[in-house]
C-alpha cells in the first residue's frame, strides 16, 4: 500500500493496525503456551513504551545510547567521507538525535538525495518523515514494516547507507540475528554499506544495572509488556504481581529480562480466549539483549559476505559501531 502525503514524502505501508494486532495475538498464544514462557521483546513499543525507553536512554546506569552518540559524534564525517551514500536507509526508529548526525554528515559531503526511514509505527514514522523532508529538503521514502519480514521492502538503487543502530540487533536470538543478516546482505549491492551499532560485552556489575536501574524505569519497560496485552488483548494482567528480572548470562553473552510472578494466579486473555496459569516464582523471559566482541561481529558479517571496514567504540569501550561493505 502506497500514500503520498506530498510531492517529498512517500509512506509504504506493510503492517498496519489488523495484521499488527493478528501478530501479536499468535506471539502471546504460542509464547504463554510454551514451556518455559515467553514474550517477544517488539511488544515493549507501544506510546507508553517508547516514552518509557526514551526515559532509559537518560538513565545514569544505561550507558549504550550516550556512547554510541560519542561515536556517531566523531565518526559521522569519516562515514560520508566512505560512502558518499545519496540515501539514508534507518532501520527501527525514524526521530533520533543520532539520526540528524548521519544526515548532517552526509548533507555536508553534498551527497544526501534521500533518507528512508524504516519501522513499525506509522505515526513516529509519518511525523519523523515530514520533519525531516523540510529541515534537510531531501526526498523521503518512508517503510511502514517489520524489520524481520519487510527488508525486501526497502528502496534500491543510488549508494545506499544502511544503519541499525542502538544495538537493537542484540534484541534478536543467533538464529533469527543469522536470518536477518543474510536476508539485508543479500539486498545490498556493491556500492551500499551497512552500519551497525553493537552493545559490547562488559563486567556482569554494569550490564545488569544497565537493565535494573534505581529509578525502575526499566522495570516498568519490562512490565508494560503486560500492559499493552491488557489493552490490546482485553487481558486482565495485573502487572505489579510480576517482578522484574535482569540476568547477564555469561555463555550465551546476553542480558535476559524476565518477569516473575510473585504467587501463583490465573490471568484471562478474553482477545484470544485464553486463560494462563502462572506458578509461585515462574518467570516470563521478555527480551534477550546480546552482547558482542569486535572479532563476533566480524565473524557474523563476515558470514553473510560483508567485511567490516571500520570498527569504532566510545573511549571507554562499552559500545561498537562498524561501517561494512560487501566484500
Ligand atoms: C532498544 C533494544 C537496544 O536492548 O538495550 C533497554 C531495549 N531493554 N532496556 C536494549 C532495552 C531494556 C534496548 N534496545
Amino acid at each position: 500500500m502506497v500514500t503520498t502525503d506530498a510531492s517529498q514524502v512517500r509512506v509504504d505501508v506493510h503492517l498496519t493496525p489488523d495484521t499488527l494486532a493478528a501478530a501479536l495475538a499468535a506471539d502471546v498464544r504460542a509464547g504463554l503456551g510454551a514451556a518455559p514462557k515467553e514474550l517477544p521483546p517488539k511488544w515493549f513499543y507501544d506510546d507508553r513504551g517508547s516514552e518509557l525507553f526514551d526515559a532509559i536512554t537518560r538513565l545514569p546506569e544505561y550507558y549504550p545510547t550516550r556512547a554510541e552518540r560519542a561515536v556517531l559524534m566523531a565518526r559521522a564525517g569519516t562515514i560520508a567521507a566512505e560512502t558518499r551514500a545519496d540515501t539514508l536507509v534507518e532501520l527501527g526508529s525514524g526521530t533520533s538525535e543520532k539520526t540528524r548526525l548521519l544526515l548532517d554528515a552526509l548533507t555536508e559531503a553534498g551527497s544526501l538525495r534521500r533518507f528512508s526511514p524504516f519501522d513499525v509505527s506509522e505515526a513516529t514514522l509519518r511525523g519523523a518523515a515530514a520533519a525531516i523532508s523540510d529541515e534537510y529538503g531531501v526526498t523521503v521514502h518512508a517503510v511502514v514494516g517489520d524489520f524481520e519480514r519487510h527488508l525486501d521492502r526497502l528502496p534500491t538503487g543510488g549508494r545506499r547507507l544502511v544503519a541499525f543502530l542502538g544495538g537493537t540487533i542484540g534484541n534478536l536470538a543467533p538464529p533469527a540475528r543469522a536470518a536477518f543478516l543474510a536476508e539485508l546482505a543479500e539486498g545490498l549491492g556493491p556500492d551500499d554499506a551497512f552500519l551497525l551499532g553493537t552493545d559490547l560485552v562488559k563486567d556482569r556489575d554494569r550490564l545488569e544495572a544497565a537493565y535494573d536501574d534505581d529509578a525502575g524505569v526499566t522495570a516498568a519497560f519490562n512490565r508494560n509488556v503486560l500492559h499493552v496485552i491488557n489493552d490490546a488483548l482485553a487481558a486482565d494482567f495485573v502487572p505489579e504481581r510480576f517482578d522484574h528480572v535482569a540476568r547477564w548470562d555469561p555463555d550465551a553473552a546476553w542480558i535476559e529480562m524476565r518477569l516473575r510472578s510473585r504467587e501463583a494466579h490465573r490471568v484471562q486473555i478474553d482477545g484470544i480466549g485464553m486463560t494462563v496459569g502462572f506458578g509461585a516464582g515462574e518467570e516470563v523471559r521478555t527480551e534477550i539483549s546480546a552482547k558482542f566482541t569486535r572479532p563476533r561481529v566480524e565473524q557474523e558479517l563476515g558470514a553473510v559476505g560483508l567485511t567490516v571496514r571500520e570498527w569504532w567504540t566510545d573511549p571507554a569501550g562499552d559500545f561498537g559501531v562498524s561501517l561494512a561493505t560487501p566484500s
